[in-house]
C-alpha cells in the first residue's frame, strides 16, 4: 500500500486558478476599508476599534475563481465520491480487529485511495462569490499521537489536492511522540517525496494536542495558520473563503463547516449549515441550533459567515501574528480538552471574532471513543483543562462548573496566574459581557437568583434530576448536599433548571417534567414565593408538593394550601 505512484492519479490544480473574469479592479481603486463587508471588523456591541483591513495582505482585488478542478473519480475503487465502504463478509472478523487500533474502520480507510474524490458538498451560492485575489498564505498544521497511515496522508493528499497551490506555503506534521513504526523515517521519506513542502516535526515526550500544536506554530512561515487534525477531508474550495475573511479582518478567526466522515464506513455525511458551537454546564462542547437571531442578522443568507460562540476546536484558520497576540494556547493544558472552549472565550471577551464560514466545508472523522491513552487518567486531565478555562474566563459562572461534580471541584487548574494576566493584558471584557453580547442562547443564565439545592422543608429531600434524561419526571430523594443531580438554577426568567433542562408543567395536576428549556415562559415558568416558600406554576397557579408515600420519587403538582410539603428552600450553597 500507500505507494505514490498510482495513488497519484490526479490532475494537480495550477499554480493559479484564478481567472480574470474582467471583474478585475485596479489595486489602488480599491478602498479597502469598506470593500463587501458591511460589518467588518464590528464585534457585537462592542467598543473595540474595528479590525478593519490587515495591512499586512493589503490588496484587494476582486477576482472570481474557477470552478475549481475535482479530484477524479476513480470508478470501481471503494469509497470514491464520499460514497460508504462495503466490507465483504469474511473480512468482517479483520474489520472489528482493526477497529480497535484507531477507533474508527482502519480496513475501510485502508482501502480508500489516498486521492479519494468527493462531491462538491458546497451550497450553490458559494461557487459564484468573489474572493479577493491576493490572499495570504497559509501553512497548515496536522498533530497527531498514534495517528493511522492512510488517514493522515489523506488527509495531506486533500489538502494538496484541493487548495490553490499559491496560498498554501506548507504542511506541518508534528509527531506527538507515536509508538508506531510506519510513521517515523517512514513518514519522513514519504512526505519529502510530495509536491507541496512537507515536514515533520516531534515532540520530545507525550505532549498533548496543546503543546504540538505550539510547536507546530512556531515553524509556520505563512501568514496564516490552519489548523486541521489528523483524520480529515478537506473539499472543493475550502481554503478560500476562509483566508478572504481573514483578510477583512485579521482579528478573526474561522472555521469551515466540519462535516462527518463516518467512523464506521468513511462516508462523507454533510453536515448542517444551522448548527453553531455552545457549551454545557460541565463545560462540554457541544452543537446547537443557530438561532433565529443570528439568522437574522445574515438577512437570512446562508452563505454568509456564522458568528459562533464556541469552536469544535480541531479545524480552524488564524492570522499568524493574531494568534501569539491574542495569547496562542494554555500551555499548561494536558493530552485533550478545554483548550477548543478556552480559545472561543478568549477570542470574543478580547476583542475578536469567531465564525463558522459555511462556505467551507471539511470532512472529519467523528468517533465515539478515544483512542489513545490518556496519562494520568483521562478525568483527572480534561478535568484539569476545564478547571483553567472555568478559572480565567467565566468569572461568577465557574459556580455552574464547579456544581456540577466533586470531581471538578477536587481538581487542580494548576497555576493560572500568566493566563489571568494575560486577560488583564489584553483588557478582555467580562463573561457576563459575552453571555449578553455573543451568546444570550447559553445554558449558563445571565441573570439568576439562586444556583444549588431546592429542599423540602418538611422533608428534608431535593429536587433531583436522577441523572434522567429530557421529557421525564423530575425526581425527589434525600438531600446529598454534594451538588451535580441536585443542582439547580432559578433564573430571572423564572426557569428552574439544570444544564439544558427546565421543569416543566403540562397540566394542572402535573406531572413535572424535564424539558429541554425554551426560555419562552409558558409551561418552565415557576415563581417563587419568598414568604410563603411556595414554587408556583405560573400557568396552572398550582404548587409544587413534596412527594406522597404513592409515588415517593416524583414532586406534586396540587392546589397551593400552605401545607408544610409545599414550602422548598433555596438557600443552601454547597460546600466547595
Ligand atoms: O495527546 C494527544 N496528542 C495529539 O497529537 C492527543 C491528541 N492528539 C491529536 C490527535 O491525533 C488528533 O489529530 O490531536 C488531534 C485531536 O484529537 P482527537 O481527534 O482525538 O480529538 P476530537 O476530534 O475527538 O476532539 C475535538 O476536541 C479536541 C479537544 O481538545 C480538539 O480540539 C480536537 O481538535 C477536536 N476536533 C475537532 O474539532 C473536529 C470536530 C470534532 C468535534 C466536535
Ligand atoms: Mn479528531
Amino acid at each position: 500500500r500507500c505507494k505514490r505512484s498510482g495513488e497519484y492519479d490526479v490532475e494537480l490544480p495550477n499554480a493559479e486558478r484564478l481567472v480574470d473574469d474582467n471583474q478585475l479592479v485596479d489595486d489602488n481603486e480599491i478602498n479597502t476599508e469598506k470593500s463587501f463587508d458591511g460589518d467588518s471588523g464590528g464585534v457585537i456591541g462592542a467598543g473595540f476599534a474595528s479590525g478593519g483591513i490587515s495591512m499586512t495582505y493589503r490588496t484587494l482585488v476582486l477576482k472570481k475563481w474557477f470552478q475549481a478542478p475535482t479530484v477524479r473519480e476513480v470508478k470501481g475503487k471503494p469509497g470514491e465520491m464520499g460514497k460508504p465502504v462495503k466490507i465483504p463478509s469474511d473480512l468482517k472478523e479483520l474489520m472489528k480487529e482493526k477497529f480497535k487500533e484507531n477507533q474508527f474502520n482502519l480496513l475501510a480507510s485502508d482501502m480508500i485511495s489516498l486521492n479519494r474524490s468527493l462531491t462538491d458538498v458546497r451550497h450553490e451560492n458559494c461557487r459564484h462569490k468573489h474572493y479577493p485575489a491576493k490572499l495570504p498564505t497559509t501553512s497548515i498544521v496536522i498533530v497527531f499521537h498514534n495517528e493511522a497511515w492512510t488517514t493522515l496522508l489523506r488527509t495531506v493528499w486533500s489538502v494538496i489536492n484541493r487548495s490553490p497551490r499559491s496560498l498554501l506555503k506548507e504542511i506541518i506534521l508534528v509527531d506527538d511522540a507515536s509508538e508506531r513504526d510506519f510513521l517515523g523515517k517512514k513518514l519522513e521519506d514519504y512526505v519529502a517525496t510530495l509536491p507541496v513542502r512537507t515536514f515533520v516535526l516531534r515532540t520530545e515526550k507525550r505532549s498533548g494536542l496543546i503543546r504540538a500544536r505550539l510547536l507546530g506554530a512556531q515553524h509556520v512561515t505563512g501568514e496564516v495558520i490552519t489548523f486541521l487534525d489528523a483524520h480529515c477531508e478537506c473539499t472543493e474550495g475550502w481554503l478560500e473563503p476562509l483566508l478572504s475573511r481573514i483578510v477583512q479582518n485579521r482579528r478573526t478567526v474561522v472555521c469551515p463547516i466540519i462535516d462527518v466522515i463516518s467512523d464506521e464506513t468513511f462516508e462523507y455525511i454533510t453536515a448542517s449549515d444551522s448548527t453553531w458551537g455552545g457549551f454545557n454546564w460541565k463545560l462540554n462542547f457541544r452543537w446547537y441550533r443557530v438561532p433565529q437571531r443570528e439568522m437574522a442578522r445574515r438577512n437570512n443568507d446562508r452563505t454568509a459567515p456564522l458568528r459562533t460562540p464556541t469552536m469544535a476546536g480541531g479545524l480552524f484558520s488564524i492570522d499568524k501574528d493574531y494568534f501569539y497576540e491574542i495569547g496562542s494556547y494554555d500551555e499548561g493544558m494536558d493530552i485533550w480538552g478545554g483548550e477548543n472552549l478556552e480559545m472561543s472565550f478568549r477570542i470574543w471577551q478580547c476583542g475578536g471574532i469567531l465564525e463558522i464560514i459555511p462556505c467551507s466545508h471539511v470532512g472529519h472523522v467523528f468517533r465515539d471513543k478515544s483512542p489513545y491513552t490518556f496519562p494520568g487518567g483521562v478525568a483527572k486531565i480534561v478535568l484539569h483543562n476545564a478547571a483553567r478555562v472555568a478559572e480565567v474566563w467565566l468569572d461568577e459562572w465557574r459556580d455552574f462548573y464547579y456544581a456540577m461534580s466533586t470531581g471538578a471541584r477536587k481538581a487542580s487548574a494548576g497555576d493560572v496566574s500568566d493566563r489571568i494576566s494575560l486577560r488583564e493584558r489584553l483588557k478582555c471584557k467580562s463573561f457576563r459581557w459575552y453571555l449578553e453580547n455573543v451568546y444570550p442562547e447559553s445554558l449558563m443564565p445571565l441573570d439568576y437568583y439562586y444556583l444549588g439545592e431546592i429542599r423540602n422543608s418538611e422533608t428534608e429531600t431535593c429536587l433531583d434530576t436522577m441523572g434522567r434524561k429530557y421529557n421525564e419526571k423530575v425526581g425527589i430523594s434525600y438531600c446529598h448536599g454534594l451538588g451535580g443531580n441536585q443542582v439547580f438554577a432559578y433564573t430571572k426568567r423564572q426557569q428552574i433548571m439544570s444544564d439544558d433542562l427546565c421543569l416543566d408543567a403540562a397540566s394542572a395536576n402535573g406531572p413535572v417534567n424535564m424539558v429541554r428549556c425554551h426560555n419562552m415562559g409558558g409551561n418552565q415558568e415557576w415563581v417563587y414565593d419568598a414568604e410563603e416558600k411556595w414554587i408556583r406554576h405560573t400557568n396552572t397557579g398550582q404548587c409544587l408538593q413534596r412527594a406522597t408515600r404513592d409515588d415517593a420519587s416524583t414532586p406534586l403538582l396540587r392546589p397551593c394550601d400552605y401545607s408544610k410539603g409545599q414550602q422548598w428552600l433555596m438557600e443552601s450553597k454547597f460546600k466547595w
